[in-house]
């Protein structure tokens, strides 16, 4: 019998399922909530068994440390471990400069600890040299957004909008894989008679769901993008009245269409005209319509042009800003959205700001007691990080990534971790890149401590602590504090607090005023309700529902914070530092649910059109490389696997990478099911069994990045990067097929 049910949410994606974690006698359990209106109870596998990483069993409960005589990790006390990572620190920094001294991030981290590791490497080691994984997600729809917008959160209105919609297109999302609570919005559009176009090189569980499923070469959603607006326009399906008074710049996006001509589109594609000319007429035939994109278009080296080329079709035909219709980017981290916001992105200080901003620097330097001009500029990218380690970057602290698996060319910088002079991993199990490590330092997982996400839909959420963490762990935000107490002479942990509450305070004042203003929400806020959408300044009008902008949603979300609190009330909550002072429903939830219904986030309010042509992937098959590879997720593991490979049913459902071929394919190589086959790109050779079937394109393979060894799907990718947004180009590159000798 469990004594006590936390509400809390889950772990992985940014949907941030909601959940109880069921605390007492015996071993943890989590459950669905039902309360909770996005996932209304249901959890996906990996959801469910969540509870399974918080077992000694499977993670970390000592510091380890790298032993001179042995060179093998080495178990440590606590004070060794910190110490022995602020001496491999300094002695980088004293030696070659604060910029020889890297960290790199990851958006699973809370926003608490995304703003308090980019305020660590800005002041407490002083360099420029910190970016994160976030950068391998969705940072070229972000880029796209803030182009076309003045502002970039991923989706400008909640999922329940979706359903009341009339059509979808769907851009290189797999949601019934990777967020499946979420298939139930597209469910309940097909129930209303809604049309959902997916578009994909495979015939996924979630393309098995669309009225159209288009099927295009991989790296060509920006020519098939074209080729639609192309067909807007000569079918004189262009909304004029919206394009004059809400944006600008469409004479020279008109012209960039106009020569992309739905035959070369065709051929570029693959994707049958009549589908197309079927596609445009489905999409602006109807009266409220959305396009939304995930990695598929993302990870390209031209995603940011190929994610404003899909806003492009959205704003000529009048959707941005208007009630159930827009253009939407499906984060996908627990924390994608807020741990883009808060300071750990190379180019970027909390509340979205700007590094190079003047003002910016003004104000978060006065709230971190510096001067301005000790704070460094803009750093690499991720990518360019990890490239640089062994050369320019000599010491890294890593927090919450496991790039070994999860980044492209995996081989290389693999090895660029390896010529490391030191390396320091918080994780909370030994994960291959922590393997890799001088030190490793436990952290406490998210049952165990408080702290805010942001969901995909903007929505902030409160994580509360639920359980006690096991001896031997420390939290995140403890060792940034006691990191920063043994860099400097002057009391500098003081900066460091190690009480999330005490940081989130903190992150409000640092983000006031910035894009991404966190300032009206408080614990308290969060605690009353699961409503609370930036941005959300500390004035009167963010305190009211349903003032201007903020659609409609007054009822359910009122119904929504009652229960809540109701809920908060009745849970003894171990925690010590959540301030849950459950308030009595006051109304004061909403922030802003639905963005851009007046105006843009732009200078002039208008929505920008920006002008894109097609170009080809960086890398296109030819003679001895002549099929196209992409890669993906499977819905039993979550991303390099570091966590998910650890839990017994989801191995169960999805032991190991695998090669996914067309039959026809199969055949012309002589490869049959569950054979062996050698998958070989520029960069490297990846082993794993074949599958077959007929619901991917017959010129092309996919393959998931969830495992490490010899079915490594990243040691093929091609780190081309997009030039704007430094995103690799995970979802396309040049590979041949061999049976392996
Ligand atoms: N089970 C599970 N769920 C997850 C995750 C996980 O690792 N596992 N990770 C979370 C995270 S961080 C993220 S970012 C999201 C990602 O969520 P999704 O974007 O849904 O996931 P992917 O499988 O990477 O890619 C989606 C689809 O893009 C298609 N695709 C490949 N190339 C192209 C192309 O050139 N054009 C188009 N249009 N489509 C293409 C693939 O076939 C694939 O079906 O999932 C989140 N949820
Ligand atoms: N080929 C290919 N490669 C891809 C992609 C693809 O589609 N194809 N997708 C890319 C995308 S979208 C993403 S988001 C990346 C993700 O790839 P990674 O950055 O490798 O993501 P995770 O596997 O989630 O790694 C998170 C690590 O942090 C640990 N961790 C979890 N919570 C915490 C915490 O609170 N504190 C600390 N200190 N550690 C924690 C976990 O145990 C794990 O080891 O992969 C990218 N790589
Ligand atoms: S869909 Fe995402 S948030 Fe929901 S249970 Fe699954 S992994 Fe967790
Ligand atoms: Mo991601």
């Amino acid at each position: 019998m469990h004594s006590t049910s936390t509400p809390t949410h889950c772990p992985y994606c940014a949907l941030q399922c909601g959940m109880n974690v069921l605390s007492g006698p015996g071993a943890p359990q989590v459950e669905g909530r039902a309360d909770f209106p996005v996932n209304q109870g249901a959890l996906c596998g990996k959801g469910q068994s969540a509870a399974a990483v918080l077992s000694s069993r499977v993670r970390l409960t000592e510091p380890l440390v790298r032993s001179p005589a042995t060179g093998r990790l080495e178990p440590a006390t606590w004070e060794a471990a910190l110490d022995a990572v602020a001496e491999g620190l300094s002695r980088t920094r004293t030696a070659h400069g604060p910029d020889a001294c890297g960290v790199f991030g990851g958006g699973g981290l809370t926003n608490e600890k995304a703003y308090a590791l980019g305020k660590f490497a800005r002041i407490a080691l002083g360099t420029s040299q910190i970016d994160y994984n976030g950068r391998f997600c969705m940072s070229s729809a972000a880029a796209a957004n803030q182009k076309a917008f003045g502002l970039d959160r991923g989706l400008p209105f909640p999922l329940e909008d979706i359903p009341r919609t009339d059509c979808v297109i769907l851009v290189g999302s797999n949601l019934a894989e990777t967020m499946p609570p979420a298939l139930r919005y597209l469910t309940e559009l097909k129930a209303r008679d809604g049309k959902l176009i997916v578009i994909d090189p495979r015939r996924t569980r979630t393309a098995d769901q669309a009225d159209l499923h288009l099927a295009p070469r991989p790296g060509t959603d920006l020519a098939l993008a074209l080729g639609m607006l192309h067909l807007v326009v000569a079918e004189g399906r262009v909304d004029e009245a919206y394009v004059r008074e809400r944006t600008q710049g469409w004479a020279q996006t008109r012209a960039a269409a106009m020569a992309h001509w739905p035959e070369y589109v065709e051929r570029v594609t693959g994707v049958p005209l009549p589908r197309l000319r079927a596609a445009v007429r489905m999409f602006t035939d109807a009266e409220h319509a959305m396009i939304l994109t995930a990695r598929g278009p993302e990870q390209q080296s031209k995603g940011t042009d190929t994610v404003g080329a899909w806003i492009n079709l959205a704003l000529a035909t009048g959707r941005p800003g208007r009630p159930l219709s827009g253009y939407g980017c499906l984060t996908g981290q627990g924390n994608g959205q807020g741990g883009r916001e808060h300071g750990q992105k190379a180019d970027q200080l909390p509340g979205y700001r700007k590094l190079t901003d003047p003002a910016a620097r003004a104000h978060v330097a006065e709230v971190w007691g510096v001067d301005p001009d000790a704070l460094p500029g803009p750093g690499r990218s991720a990518y360019e990080l990890l490239d640089a380690l062994g050369q320019d970057v000599r010491a890294l602290l890593l927090m919450g990534s496991n790039p070994v698996v999860s980044a492209p060319r995996a081989a290389h910088i693999e090895g660029r971790i390896r010529s490391l002079d030191f390396l320091a991993v918080a994780d909370v199990v030994l994960s291959e890149t922590a393997e890799l490590a001088d030190v490793v330092l436990p952290v406490a997982q998210w049952a165990e401590e408080t702290g805010t996400t942001t969901s995909l839909e903007g929505r902030v959420l409160l994580r509360r602590r639920a359980l006690t963490p096991p001896d031997g762990v420390r939290t995140d935000l403890q060792i940034l504090h006691e990191l920063a107490a043994r860099l400097s002479a002057d009391s500098l942990e003081k900066k460091f607090p190690t009480d999330p509450a005490e940081v989130f305070d903190e992150l409000r004042r640092a983000s006031a005023g910035g894009p991404a203003d966190y300032s009206g929400i408080t614990y308290e806020r969060l605690a009353a309700g699961d409503a609370v959408f930036w941005p959300c300044p500390a004035d009167a009008e963010h305190d009211t529902r349903g003032t201007g902008d903020n659609g409609s949603t007054e009822s359910t979300q009122s119904a929504e914070s009652t229960e809540s609190t109701s809920d908060t009330e009745g849970t003894a909550s171990t925690s010590d530092t959540e301030g849950t002072a459950s308030t009595t429903h006051t109304g004061n939830t909403t922030g802003t649910p639905r963005l851009f219904l007046d105006r843009f986030a732009t200078p002039d309010g208008r929505a920008v059109f920006v002008p894109v042509t097609h170009r080809p992937a960086a890398e296109e098959p030819d003679a001895e490389y002549p099929v196209h590879l992409t890669t993906g997720r499977v819905v039993a593991q979550y991303q390099s696997g570091a966590q998910t490979r650890r839990v017994p049913e989801l191995n169960k459902a999805a032991p190991g990478p695998f090669v996914e071929l067309h039959p026809r394919l199969a055949t012309r190589l002589g490869i049959a099911e569950g054979d062996d086959v050698a998958v070989v790109s520029r960069r490297g050779r990846a082993v794993a069994p074949a599958r077959l079937t007929a619901t991917i394109r017959p010129d092309t393979v996919f393959m998931p990045f969830h495992w490490p060894g010899a079915g490594r799907a990243n040691t093929l990718t091609n780190p081309a990067l997009d030039p704007t947004s430094r995103m690799p180009e995970f979802k396309v590159c040049a590979v041949r097929l061999e049976r392996p000798a």
